[in-house]
């Protein structure tokens, strides 16, 4: 005799197979379409956080690579995120989970803006049962800590997309580690397999199952990895810190000085002239605070990538990153990481788009 079927709960659709059709959606800013897409994969039985995971996520970070690609502007970019946020609410809504364990708080760095992907990690501990306080983008460290003391968070997720925050994330950690709250951090500031985490002495998860998995495990999730910061005594960091201004000036007057033809740059170019270079010189600062010059290559190849995308040569960045190299002739560190930076431009420069 043979046993009867199980009833079979398996979903009858796969969000791998709306994801083109959910991102015509947000190319469209057409929210009520994109909501339609998901909550007719929850219709069809697939679990939320799989709708979240496996939809959401994926869908965003094609609209991060498409504004990168200058295929689509800033205000598309918008448009869609903030659909994916009102997306994500109607897959809670639908789900409606209700809390049997203790309380997450679930915040952005100080200065981080990219609210979303901690967002999704926000609401699939709250699938799995938390109780989650979902505080937003830049939280400051002292707000941050306060709360937690209120509240009695059981432990508390933050996020970092940007690595150039990580000195002041470092800053947020250690003040909620001094007041006895486990972290777990995550999201792409802290390098694709968590180094920088490492460095910074906290635990770190890859993505939000990752980091539910953490916070159900109370022992991971209250061991101590040590920080590995000695190199911090050369203090190049804090110097770089305090001539960033300099710096950045400094690498304007040399470009005037080059590009005669930019002082007919419109104000837009020159905003965003200044805040490159901004950008550059911070994240050579992060790099030089956890010790690790692919933090700094890497910025630099994807802001080659960008501005070829936009029609400026690599050659421009070559030259900028040759008079910071000069101006920090008197940091071995510093130097160092920018001459691999001009390694890198000049590679990717020559590589065919
Ligand atoms: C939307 C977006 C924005 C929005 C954010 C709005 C919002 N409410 O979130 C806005 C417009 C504010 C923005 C601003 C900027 N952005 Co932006 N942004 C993005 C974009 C398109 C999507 C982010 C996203 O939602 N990704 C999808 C999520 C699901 O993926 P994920 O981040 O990898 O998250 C997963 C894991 O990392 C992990 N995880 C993430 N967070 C956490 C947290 C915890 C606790 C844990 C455990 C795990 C975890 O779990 C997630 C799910 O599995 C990305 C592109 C991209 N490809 O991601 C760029 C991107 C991150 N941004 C970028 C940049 C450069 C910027 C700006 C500097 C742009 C500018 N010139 O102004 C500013 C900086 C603002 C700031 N100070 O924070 C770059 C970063 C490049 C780099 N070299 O670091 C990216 C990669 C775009 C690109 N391709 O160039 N951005």
């Amino acid at each position: 005799m043979t046993a009867p079927a199980e009833p079979s709960h398996a979903p009858t659709a796969e969000p791998s197979h709306a994801l083109a059709d959910f991102l015509a959606r947000l190319a469209e800013a057409d929210e009520f379409g994109a909501i339609e897409v998901a909550t007719g994969l929850l219709d069809a039985g697939v679990p939320a956080e799989r709708v979240l995971l496996e939809l959401v996520a994926p869908a965003q970070s094609e609209v991060g690579e498409r504004w990168a690609r200058n295929e689509w502007s800033v205000a598309q970019e918008h448009a869609a995120t903030h659909i994916s946020e009102r997306v994500v609410a109607a897959i809670t809504a639908y789900a409606d989970p209700r809390p049997t364990r203790g309380r997450i708080v679930v915040a952005c760095m100080d200065g981080e803006w990219h609210a979303l992907p901690p967002r999704l990690v926000a609401e699939v501990l709250r699938l799995r049962g938390w109780q989650v306080t979902f505080l937003g983008a830049s939280v400051p460290a002292a707000h941050l800590v306060s709360y937690l003391h209120r509240h009695d968070a059981y432990a508390v997720a933050l996020a970092c997309a940007l690595p150039m925050r990580l000195p002041y994330a470092h800053r947020m950690i250690e003040a909620c580690q001094r007041s006895d709250v486990p972290v777990v951090v995550g999201g792409r500031g802290f390098g694709v397999d968590g180094r920088w985490a490492r460095r910074l002495g906290v635990a770190w998860a890859p993505d939000a199952p990752g980091a539910a998995d953490l916070v159900a495990d109370e022992r991971a999730l209250r061991r101590v990895v040590p920080t590995d910061l000695s190199h911090l005594a050369d203090d190049e960091y804090a110097s770089l810190v305090k001539r960033r201004g300099e710096l950045i000036d400094s690498a304007l007057a040399d470009l005037r000085a080059r590009v005669p033809s930019v002082v007919d740059y419109t104000s837009a170019q020159w905003d965003a002239t200044i805040s490159d270079l901004g950008y550059a010189v911070d994240f050579l600062a992060a790099a030089v605070y956890v010790d690790d010059p692919v933090l700094f290559t890497d910025y630099v190849a994807w802001w080659v990538a960008l501005l070829t995308s936009r029609g400026v040569p690599a050659g421009a960045v070559v030259s900028t990153l040759g008079h910071l190299r000069h101006a920090l002739r008197d940091f071995p560190r510093a130097g160092r990481f920018v001459a691999l930076g001009v390694t890198t431009a000049v590679a990717s420069g020559t590589v065919p788009r």
